[in-house]
This record gives structure tokens, sequence and C-alpha cells, in this order.
């Protein structure tokens, strides 16, 4: 019988199902439904309730649980074979926060098939909304936390990253601050992953050790919970967060309510879930201390797994736990394609092939030319938006088009040192991976080989893999996951670069002028 597995993610703006067949090596069914579009009674724009302060950005936890339910309806509808799966994981978008009272235990111990999660779940929330991660609110309450952990290398050292506005800490800590009475009566705190989580398998789900270091409140060693950041937060809170466990992990067998209303197999298990992005890791194939992935997409963000837990102590950069039991980090670099899209625009280049053209036309290191091309405010290194030249004709199309890409380049080099990781071959995906003359710059600048990945939903596809993974485990087995990604996750044939290795030398000395242009701006700004 074939061995399939399920892995959801919910993200911001969708849920997303991907099953696979691990013997076959196959994904044998995708499907994805778009909040805004399925479930309209909900009122969210791009999965966000409308707010009037524009830096609070929410989202309805029973939306999720509402989709959740479409979804194997969806599924049952598509006869897909929901009794032959063995067993369900998945991700969330990451520090998002579901607060539930002392209702939420029983309510999920007793799900009634006859009715939907919406009229199960409702009344089981000590907070209606769930803040999400693109809310940027609680500045406050991030250098309050900051302060009492002794500062940003200190922060990011013992819970991975600095602290963040979204990352669920501070948003714990300003609803304890601005709602103190709903804050007394919430008696569970979930992540969007392990609310889902704890929905499949009828009972609180553990946080998992990748999503938990996305809450500022987890020792990203010790992997429990750092009782000076708990105490930094809020007071009680440690009762209120559930056990920490690796994702993957067996939580129990599905909810009845999934067995009895979609014929989900009785023995079919639920998983603890993870957070997108240690997902998307998993995804993406990257699942050996060493290998990288960078995605060039509307931010430019670059993924690493690495073996032992080094943390940015200018705390720009992100650590989580990885599923394979590894770390993994998250640089995420606001000027992604945006940039190179503002600089297409103003030179009124007709299309990516031709900016392509121009970048080949021009030697490798621009002649010393720099760019900073920050046109929004960047996270990495953070900062104002500005555009500053150095040794570069603002009237010449060509260098300033090798110019940003170069400088995008060479800030993630710069930027990612401190993970102290010297990857082998960098796997690349988002938009602008399909053009190969940017690529060369890319093996050029990191002096290493580049391979095109195309996944698409990297993270339901990672969250399939991991429940794979977890039932392996649970039945005595040791996978190995290099093995157990192969067949899913093969670069493109044929789409390998390699560095020039006269090209590497001149970026070599053109990362000393770059770092020193941005310390100059940096300083100033
Ligand atoms: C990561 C982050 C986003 C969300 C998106 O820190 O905030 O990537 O996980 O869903």
């Amino acid at each position: 019988m074939a061995k399939l597995f399920l892995g959801l993610d919910s993200s911001t703006q969708s849920l997303s199902a991907v099953i696979i067949d691990l013997d076959a090596g196959k994904v044998i069914y995708e499907k994805s439904l778009n909040f805004d579009q399925a479930l309209p009674q909900f009122k969210t724009k791009n999965g966000v309730l409308p707010n009037r302060d524009p830096l609070v950005k929410h989202s309805s936890p029973l939306l999720w649980a509402a989709a959740l339910d479409l979804l194997f309806a969806q599924m049952k509808k598509d006869k897909v074979a929901l009794g032959k799966i063995i067993a369900i994981s998945g991700s969330g978008q990451q520090h998002g926060s579901v607060y539930l009272t002392e209702k939420a235990a029983e309510a999920l111990a007793n799900l009634n098939p006859k009715k939907s999660l919406v009229e199960n779940l409702d009344g089981i929330f000590s907070r209606k909304t769930s803040p999400i991660w693109m809310d940027s609110s609680t500045a406050k309450e991030c250098a309050e936390i900051r302060k009492k952990l002794g500062g940003i290398k200190f922060t990011a050292s013992r819970t991975g990253s600095d602290t963040f506005e979204r990352f669920t800490g501070p948003q714990v800590r300003k609803f304890y601050k601005t709602e103190p009475k709903a804050y007394e009566k919430t008696t569970h705190i979930a992540l969007v992953s392990s609310f889902m989580a704890s929905i499949l398998a009828g009972k609180i789900a553990p946080i998992d050790f990748g999503d938990g270091a996305g809450m500022n409140l987890m020792d990203i060693r010790k992997k429990n919970w750092n009782h000076d950041a708990v105490k930094a937060t809020a007071p009680s809170l440690v009762k209120k967060l559930p056990t920490l466990a690796p994702s993957g992990h067996v939580v129990g067998p599905v909810s009845p309510y999934f067995v009895q209303k979609y014929g989900l197999n009785p023995e079919a298990l639920a998983t603890v879930w993870t957070g997108d992005n240690p997902a998307s890791v998993i995804g993406l194939g990257l699942v050996k201390p060493g290998q990288v992935a960078i995605s060039l997409g509307t931010s430019d963000t670059f993924f690493g797994t690495m073996a032992q837990a080094h943390t940015d102590e200018n705390g720009e950069g992100h650590v989580f736990g990885s599923p394979t039991g590894d770390y993994m980090t998250l640089i995420c670099f606001k000027n992604g394609s945006l940039a190179r899209e503002k600089i297409r625009e103003l030179y009124k280049i007709s299309d990516w092939k031709k900016f392509g053209e121009h970048v080949a036309s021009t030697p490798s290191g621009n002649n010393d030319g720099v760019l900073l091309p920050w046109f929004e405010a960047e996270i990495v290194p953070r900062t104002k938006p500005g555009i500053h030249r150095f040794d570069l004709d603002e009237k010449n199309v060509a260098a300033n088009c090798r110019a940003i890409f170069e400088a995008q380049m060479l800030s993630m080099r710069l930027h990612s040192q401190w993970m102290q990781v010297a990857p082998e071959k960098i796997f690349v995906t988002g938009g602008a991976s399909s053009n190969p003359q940017l690529l060369q710059v890319l093996a050029d600048v990191m002096n290493c080989s580049v391979l095109r990945i195309e996944v698409s939903k990297s993270a339901a596809l990672g969250a399939a893999l991991q429940a794979a993974h977890g039932f392996l485990v649970h039945t005595g087995k040791s996978p190995k996951w290099d093995k157990l990604v192969a067949s899913f996750t093969k670069p493109v044939p044929g789409s390998e670069i390699h560095p020039d290795k006269k090209a590497a030398k001149i970026y070599d000395q053109l990362l000393e002028k770059y770092a020193s242009c941005e310390s100059d701006v940096l300083e100033i700004v």
C-alpha cells in the first residue's frame, strides 16, 4: 500500500496541502486555498484584518480553523485517498500567536463532526484576533525586553535573535500591558503552527524548536524556555506556554473529528508542526550543515543550515532550529527585487533579458564602482532609505545594472559571515533565479557553484517530509534526511554555474571596499 504523508502550510494568505507518496518519491496532490477568496466572511485583505493603525497587523485564528475544514472538504471532493494518509505535519507563518482560555483543552478533545471547526472552537479564545509577523507595533516592548536581557548581543545569543517587533515575546508583552485581564484569563499561548497542530491532534500540541526560536523566549542552545527571557516578557508566562518538542514528533492519533467527517484513517498520526521557514529549508533540500539557499524574491532571503548555533552579535540575522535537529539561519534583505525593479524603471530597461545583457557587458567588479541600493528602509544592515554611489557614474546604465546586483550579493556575503559556514554549493530559487547573468555574479561573489531549484510550495512539501520523518522515527527507524528529501528536491538539470576564479579574486577585494562604503554611510545616517 502506498505510504502517503500530508503536509499543510498555514501561511499569511493561504492554506496549502501537499501529499507525497514516499516510496514512489512523488508529490501526488497539491492544493492551495486563498483566505480572502474562499472565506470572505472574515473580511481579511491579503490574509490580514483591517486596522486603523498601520503598524497593527492581526488575523483571525477562526479563519485558519475554517480554512482547515474547507481544505479537507476540498480534498474529499477531489477524491484524495485520505484513508491512506499515515501521518500529517505542517508549518505556519512564523511568530503569530493564539491566546486560549481554560475551555480550549476540552473543546479540542471533543470536536463534534456534526458542527464546523468554527462552531466547535468559537469561545475558546481570550483574544479574538492574533498578531501576525507583519505587525510592527511593539518597538517599546522590544526595547524593554532587550534591556532586561542585557542588549542586542546577549538577547541574540540566548534566544537566537535580537528582539523583533513581530516576534512572539514582545507581542505577548504588549498584550499583557494593554489587556491585563484578558492576559490573566489566557491559559495557553500557541503559535499559528501549534494551534493548527492542536486542532488536528485534538489536544494542546507542543511548539517545535524551529518556530519556538522565533519567539525571543526559547533558549536557542538548550532548547527549553529561557527563564530570563520569559521573566522579562510577562508574569506567569511559563505556565501558559506549551512544552517544546522536535518538529514531526508524534502528538497522537488524529482527532476523531477528521476521521468521521473526512474519512482519515483512525490510526493516522498528528505530529508537531514547525514554522514556514524551517519547513522550507527541508522542502528545498537543505538538510546538511553547510547547505545554503538564496531566494531572490520581493525581498532576498539567505537560508542556511549549520551544526552549531552561532548567533549574529549585530542582531540582524536569525537562528532557528531546523527540523533536522541542526540549526538554520534566516537573513532577510528587504531591498531584493524591489530594488532591482527600481533600477530597471529608473533606466527604462525594457525587460530582465536586457537587464542581464547590461550586466554581462560590464566587467566583474565594475571598475571598483559601488552602489548602496536601499530604496526602502533596509533590515540588513538596519538603515533608512538612501541610494549611495561610489566611483560609479549615475548615467552609465549598464554599470548601474551590474552595481545593484553586485552590491546585493556582496552585502549577503558580508552579513552572513557570522554564520561561519563556507557553502559547498548554493541553491537559488525565486523570480530572478532564471537570469543566468545574475547567477554568474552570485557564483563569482560567493566563489561557489550555484544550482537552481524550482520547488513550488516548499513549506508544505517540507511539512509532508517532516510527517514522513516523524512517522519513521515513531516506528523505531532511523531515517536519513538526505535520502528522504532526495527525489523531491532535485536541482534543475544543467543549471549549475561555476565561479570564475579571476572574478572571485576581484570580489574578495571589492568586498573590503563595499564594507567600508557601508560603514561610512551607516555612521552618517
Ligand atoms: C520570518 C518571517 C516570515 C514569516 C512569513 O521571520 O517573519 O518569513 O514566517 O510567513
